[in-house]
């Protein structure tokens, strides 16, 4: 048990800094066993804040040689937890300088400077920083860098933020690299790497014509996975240049990849630190998902050089200010360069299978949290994910045109500053003149807001009336909520006709060039005139809002949606609603359980047969809702029993459809060879789609998937094939998994995705998983690796998880207590299976709980373990 109580951090404590840093200059001196750092801060005093305050830096596991202020050395300085304090110096400007001793080949945390493979590199947000240096570790102190590092000759690469300002020898052993980043930054966009690597170049002319070098760094083995993420890179600058007016600012745009990495990448100024799964791609080894994901996350990490870099976060409370618009970008610039309807529905499924979850468990938060023990464990998808609906609100709000003048306004208004949700808010009312006082309750209230409606036809008077009621779950620390500013962006279908109905109505809320209607109040009647005939209401069309939307539909109002809805993304959704009811109600074991399994199945087959579809719309609407996604929807939740229902319906739309998933499965076979391109990749998703139905109608079809494996030309048909194949024990699998490891072992990307192959096959227990461990593939200290086996079998693998009365809860809270002390960051994320433990039967809660007690009782427990855990555990 941690003897003492972590400190809580509140939003409301939040104090500007007493001094600034307005030039920071590093010498980092790389020697094999240690890596000394000296610093030289220039300092002022913040005329806002008291005079005489002592200085307050943080560090971390670093060894202090020596402190000086303006050359006196300063010996009465005092250490409290991370904090280095010093009496106040009598001048307002001053130069404190530090040299400590850092050891960055046994950081296993992956924070702060550390050696992945043989390479040197950092990574510094949240708070890694101070692991690096004494230093104000805090978004809102922003300083202008240079950066020189010394190393052997044998790190050929010497790499930090800005621009390259010299390098030479120092000796017959070492050499040395400067850079100088003229933008002010805060500590956490800082980076550096040293290693033995190779450079991919290419430039790009900006729209004032200004030439680029852009330069992706890899081992040399990966030479030939970069140049997707060139394209990528490429393609995302013009994108930011045509849509929101954003020019890139230094002259040179790097990327490196490394192999242990705790997150996707990060976004350092001008030399992007990727995790090498994020960046590495070739068409050999990559899937069209992954392709895809490379694309997102290229973008992501660049566009943050406006959002998130040059207008940064005031405290880390303001995460979701660059987290949340950096995704509502990122995935815009999915949708336009591939299928919009497509990209939303992919989004809403993580939103409603795993953020909606995170908001009704004991973890929710919300997008602005108010308080916090380890800001790691809020890099979540309620900051990222619902962060990013909440900015598309304000999209949908405003419209694209004043739109995009808020976000100038934006840029322009606080270029060069560290700001809040607030701001960017207000930007948002002071241009389209929209009062969004209301609307800011998306960032301090957390759970997901439920709208209920109901909807009746007037015949005489031509009118249809819909009547909204909304209200939102209690959530830990906020058991009131006051009512959303929702915008719910609807239409209505004819009954008779199909047809899109017109209408008009007098109702202020209603903006018609938007077909979006302002809901503000906890119940109010949208009255719409002039309607011709009695209509199936079409809601919260492309997921206009974060909620859950209940209106009662019949299982024929869902089916004609399915067929006539103008609005592609509400078709899908129709066609979901409707799969769900339907498993539901046999989880149930409802009395009309088996009526609706005919509905479904009719409904299916209707879009089988629809040769009007696009590949990728009919994969989607084709596919069932997940295990995940049905677990959210009621509790107790049997994990077992609703792998069974789930299973059966699976075989029995099979079978009963076996003709026509046949036909489909031959429909769908290649025409040519491999590109990731939309028709191809849509293609693919529907061939796996009548695969998965063929394999679960009849087991024998097995041999199929054997064949696509060894006949596919692409990484995305052999992963698909192999997984369905899992499904069905035999031992041609196995021989199948040992021959790819074989012939991919030495690709790392390729040996994770075996990994995790093994790791999600249903019938794989605990004794062979513990085993997975003890591979020479698998390592303790590489997040991948852990993502791939714990990551697989405890978060995508229910039915072997939640097997054998909870031994698969206790393998993973050894491996929690394991990482705890290697990787605090990666321990807390596994902890996600145990935060729902309430959702499950008695016997599933007891089980969990104990091992939640156990976890919390662990001496060394990490502040990021500590803060899930005993959240959960109230
Ligand atoms: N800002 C990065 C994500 C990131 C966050 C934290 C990290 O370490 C704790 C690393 C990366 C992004 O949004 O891409
Ligand atoms: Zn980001």
């Amino acid at each position: 048990m941690r003897t003492e109580m972590p400190q809580v951090i509140q939003l409301s404590d939040y104090q500007a800094p007493s001094y600034w840093v307005d030039e920071t200059s590093l010498c980092v001196q790389i020697f094999d066993e240690y890596t000394d750092v000296q610093a030289r801060l220039k300092m002022r005093a913040n005329s806002d804040r008291p005079t005489g305050s002592p200085i307050v830096l943080q560090g971390v596991d670093l060894t202090l040689q020596a402190l000086s202020i303006d050359g006196v050395a300063v010996a009465n300085y005092e250490v409290q937890g991370e904090d280095l304090i010093i009496p106040a110096p009598a001048a307002t400007t001053f130069e404190v300088q530090s040299r400590v001793r850092i050891y960055p080949r046994t950081n296993t945390s992956l924070e702060g400077l550390y050696v992945s493979g043989g390479m040197y590199c950092t990574q510094c947000e949240a708070e890694g920083f101070r692991k690096i240096t004494y230093y104000p570790d805090r978004p809102d102190v922003l300083s202008v860098f240079t950066t020189r590092i010394e190393a052997p000759k044998s790190f050929k690469t010497l790499l930090s933020n800005g621009n390259p300002v010299a390098s030479g020898e120092l000796d017959a052993d070492r050499h040395m690299a400067e850079w100088h980043d003229p933008f002010p930054k805060p500590s956490y966009l800082f980076a550096l790497v040293a290693g033995d690597l190779v450079d991919v170049r290419d430039t790009f002319v900006t729209c004032t014509g200004r030439t680029i070098d852009l330069r992706i760094y890899v081992e040399p083995h990966n030479r030939h996975k970069t140049a997707f993420a060139l394209s990528s890179l490429k393609k995302s600058m013009t994108w930011d240049e045509t849509v929101y007016g954003r020019e890139y600012d230094l002259d040179i745009f790097m990327i490196v990849a490394v192999d242990h990495f705790n997150m996707g990448a990060m976004e350092n100024k001008g030399l992007n630190i990727f995790n090498s799964a994020c960046v590495l791609a070739d068409p050999e080894t990559t899937t069209d998902d992954g392709f895809e994901r490379i694309e997102a996350i290229v973008a992501h990490e660049y566009f943050h050089n406006w959002s998130g870099n040059r207008v940064t976060c005031r405290d880390w409370f303001q995460l979701s200010l660059k987290e949340g618009f950096t995704v509502f970008r990122d995935a815009e610039f999915t949708a336009d360069t591939h299928a919009r309807a497509v990209k939303r529905m992919d989004d809403v499924t993580l939103l409603r299978t795993s953020q909606f979850a995170e908001d009704a468990g004991p973890m929710a938060h919300p997008v602005r949290p108010s308080s916090y023990i380890e800001i790691n464990n809020f890099y979540t998808l309620t900051v990222y994910e619902k962060g990013a609906e909440v900015v598309r609100m304000l999209h949908s709000l405003l419209g694209a045109d004043r739109f995009r003048q808020a976000t100038d306004l934006y840029f322009d208004r606080f270029d060069g500053q560290a700001v809040t949700t607030d701001d960017f808010v207000t930007c948002m009312a002071d241009v389209s003149g929209l009062d969004l006082t209301q609307f800011k309750r998306w960032y301090d209230q957390a759970g997901t807001p439920r709208l209920k409606v109901e909807g009746h036809y007037n015949a005489a008077q031509q009118t249809f009336s819909l009547m909204f009621e909304q209200f939102c779950p209690a959530t830990p620390g906020q058991p009131e909520k006051l009512p959303f500013h929702m915008p719910v962006k609807l239409g209505l279908m004819g009954k008779h006709s199909g047809a899109e109905l017109m209408f008009s109505t007098d109702h202020p809320g209603y903006d018609a060039t938007l077909q979006t209607f302002s809901l503000r109040k906890a119940n109010d009647t949208l009255v719409l005139r002039g309607v011709t005939e009695d209509a199936v209401p079409s809601l919260l069309r492309d997921f206009s809002a974060p909620v859950v939307l209940s209106y009662p539909y019949t299982v024929e109002d869902l089916r004609h949606l399915v067929r006539h809805d103008s609005n592609a993304f509400n078709r899908w959704d129709a066609m979901q609603t409707l799969a769900t009811r339907v498993l539901l109600s046999a989880v149930r074991g409802a009395a009309e359980a088996d009526g609706l399994k005919t509905v479904l199945t009719d409904a299916v087959r209707d879009v089988l047969v629809d040769d009007t579809l696009d590949h990728a719309v009919k994969a989607r609407l084709l596919r069932l809702p997940s295990q995940a996604y049905l677990a959210e929807q009621y509790t107790p939740v049997d994990p077992v029993a609703l792998d069974k229902v789930h299973t059966d319906i699976r075989r029995d739309l099979g079978q009963s459809l076996a003709a026509e998933w046949q036909v489909l499965y031959g429909q769908t076979q290649p025409e040519a060879a491999y590109v990731f391109e939309h028709q191809q990749v849509a293609r693919r998703a529907l061939h796996r789609v009548a695969l998965s139905y063929l394999i679960a109608g009849d087991h024998t079809a097995w041999h199929l998937a054997a064949e696509l494996y060894q006949q596919a030309d692409n990484m995305t048909d052999q992963s698909a094939a192999l997984q369905l194949w899992g499904e069905v024990a035999n031992e041609a699998w196995d021989e199948a998994m040992n021959g790819f490891y074989q012939r991919w072992q030495d690709d790392a990307q390729m040996a994770e995705q075996w990994l995790s192959i093994r790791a999600t096959v249903p019938r794989i227990r605990v004794p062979e998983i513990r085993r997975l461990t003890e591979h020479p593939g698998f390592s303790w200290t590489n997040p991948n690796r852990v993502r791939s086996v714990i990551g697989g079998f405890a978060m995508r693998n229910p039915v072997a998880f939640h097997a054998d009365q909870g031994a698969g809860y206790r393998f993973l809270a050894d491996a929690i207590i394991q990482l705890n002390s290697l990787n605090p960051q990666i321990a807390a994320r596994l902890c996600t299976p145990f935060t729902y433990w309430r959702r499950y039967t008695p016997e599933i809660q007891d089980a969990m709980q104990t091992e939640l007690q156990r976890i919390v009782a662990v001496e060394a427990l990490s502040k990021d373990v500590y803060e899930v855990v005993s959240k959960s555990l109230v």
